[in-house]
This record gives C-alpha cells, sequence and structure tokens, in this order.
C-alpha cells in the first residue's frame, strides 16, 4: 500500500522517469512555508545568493540550508506526509534530510533556471534519491520543467555557476555537456501547478525553468531527501552546498546528526 496522496502509479512514473506531479502534498502546510520563506528572506543564510547579473529585470533570490533554525521549515518536514511519500517513491524504508532551499522569483524575472542536474554539485551518490519543489504560488510559465528519464544517462551533465556560468569543478572531463532540452526533442514535462502540489524527482534529473513574466511572485520551495542507499562521494572541488566541517569520509551513510532519519519503516 501507498500513501494515499498518491497511487502505484506514481511509483511505477517515478522508478522510470524519475520525475512526477504530486498534487497536494503540502497543501496543508502552504501558508506555513511561505511565513518560513518571509523569514528566510528577511534574514538570509550565508549561502543566500541574488542571481541576476547587472542590468537583468526583477530578482531571483536563492537560499538554501536553513531549516534547522526555521521552525516552520522543520515542522514541514518532520510532520507532513513528504516522508511518507519519499519512502514510496524511492522504495526505500528509510528517509534522510539532506537539505531545504528557497527559489523566489519576483514578477518581470525573465531569467531562466538554467538547465542542470542537481546530483552532480552534491557530494551524495545513490539511486533512491528525490527532491521536492514546491510552488507557494500558482505558476504556469515559471514551473520547473524536467527531463524524462534523464536519471538513467550514462554520463553527468557538467555542472555550472547560475551566476558566472563558470564550471564548478574546472578540468574534470567525466561530464556530458549541458544539453539543450528543447532543441534536441528532449521528452520534457512541466505542469501547471497550485500552492501545496510538488514535483518530485530524482537527483540526477535534468531540470530548469523558465523566467517568471507572471504579474505574481513565485516563491518556491524545495526539498532533498535520501534513500537507503545514499553514501557520501568525493568530488573534485567544494560540492553545493559544502557543509564545511562536515568531516564524512567516501562510502559513508550521511552523519545522522546534521541529516537526520525523519522515517525507518
Ligand atoms: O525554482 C527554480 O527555478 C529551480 C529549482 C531547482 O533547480 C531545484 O529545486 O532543484
Amino acid at each position: 500500500m501507498v500513501h494515499p496522496l498518491i497511487t502505484q502509479k506514481h511509483v511505477d512514473d517515478y522508478q522510470h522517469d524519475g520525475v512526477v506531479l504530486i498534487k497536494g502534498l503540502f497543501k496543508d502546510h502552504v501558508e506555513e512555508l511561505r511565513a518560513g520563506v518571509e523569514t528566510n528572506m528577511a534574514d538570509p543564510g550565508p549561502y543566500a545568493a541574488e542571481n541576476l547579473k547587472e542590468g537583468e529585470q526583477g530578482r531571483f533570490f536563492d537560499d538554501y540550508c536553513n531549516w534547522t533554525r526555521i521552525p516552520e521549515f522543520e515542522n514541514v518536514i518532520r510532520h507532513s506526509p513528504v516522508a511518507a511519500v519519499a519512502a514510496d517513491l524511492m522504495q526505500s524504508k528509510s528517509v534522510q534530510v539532506f537539505h531545504d532551499h528557497v527559489l523566489v522569483k519576483e514578477p518581470g524575472t525573465s531569467k531562466p533556471t538554467p538547465w542542470h542536474q542537481d546530483g552532480p554539485y552534491y557530494f551524495v551518490e545513490g539511486q533512491q534519491t528525490v527532491s521536492f519543489w514546491a510552488p507557494l504560488d500558482p505558476v504556469t510559465e515559471a514551473s520547473l520543467r524536467c527531463v524524462a528519464g534523464s536519471h538513467q544517462w550514462e554520463k553527468p551533465v557538467l555542472p555550472t555557476r547560475w551566476l558566472s556560468e563558470e564550471d564548478f569543478y574546472a578540468g574534470e572531463d567525466i561530464y556530458m555537456p549541458v544539453p539543450d532540452p528543447d532543441a534536441e526533442n528532449m521528452k520534457v514535462v512541466e505542469w501547471a501547478m497550485e500552492p501545496g502540489d510538488a514535483v518530485a524527482f530524482n537527483y540526477k534529473i535534468l531540470h530548469g525553468a523558465r523566467g517568471n513574466n507572471a504579474p505574481c511572485r513565485r516563491r518556491a520551495f524545495s526539498l532533498r531527501l535520501l534513500g537507503d542507499d545514499a553514501r557520501y562521494v568525493e568530488r573534485a572541488g567544494p560540492t553545493s552546498p559544502p557543509f564545511p566541517g562536515h568531516g564524512m569520509k567516501a562510502g559513508e551513510k550521511l552523519r545522522e546528526d546534521w541529516f537526520p532519519t525523519i522515517l525507518n519503516g
């Protein structure tokens, strides 16, 4: 039996395509998440970034790894259906928190979010991973766009810096160049979404988003969770997020005191 918010088809599609829409995942927590985003923007953490170059219109704010200091985020992580749904989708007994990410595009921000896979920026690898991207405003144009099946690609996609567009791990040649899914006729999935809906996607899924030319804000809360087989890996340089001083070694499970298990069934 899967969680009542989803069906077996969600699980099968997640395994096959690496991405599914979950209607209403955070429907009872929208106001709480909005309050958390307001706190986050009023009091940004050390990793907060503004992602527009001089002269670009609008505002594209992002920040991550704040859930331990923003009670609304912690409450949603621990007390919404997200852990149970994550376990079903990943086919995992355990669910561990990796981190949260807030991404806000104010109205009139035409800058797209570049195509990227999250996995290559992270210091963790595994088949059982899931990221939930949840808009806190109705969204059509600036919804998340994902390339179905890209979690099965043989080579990871080269990670780049969003603002400067530099390579993240300069000189590494294990990566494939960033493709252009629209020009290359890839199967891009995207949905018009209501606040509280979530796109669930594997860390290896190639994804991006258009700019927000709509008259309302596009606030999004993203939550990254891990399953049974996730292990720490070394990268060729500092990762994003960096988690300085983590002290983990290749092949270890992520340390429980920083990345707690929120479900173990
Ligand atoms: O919100 C966006 O524009 C992009 C989100 C994203 O890349 C993510 O949640 O991993």
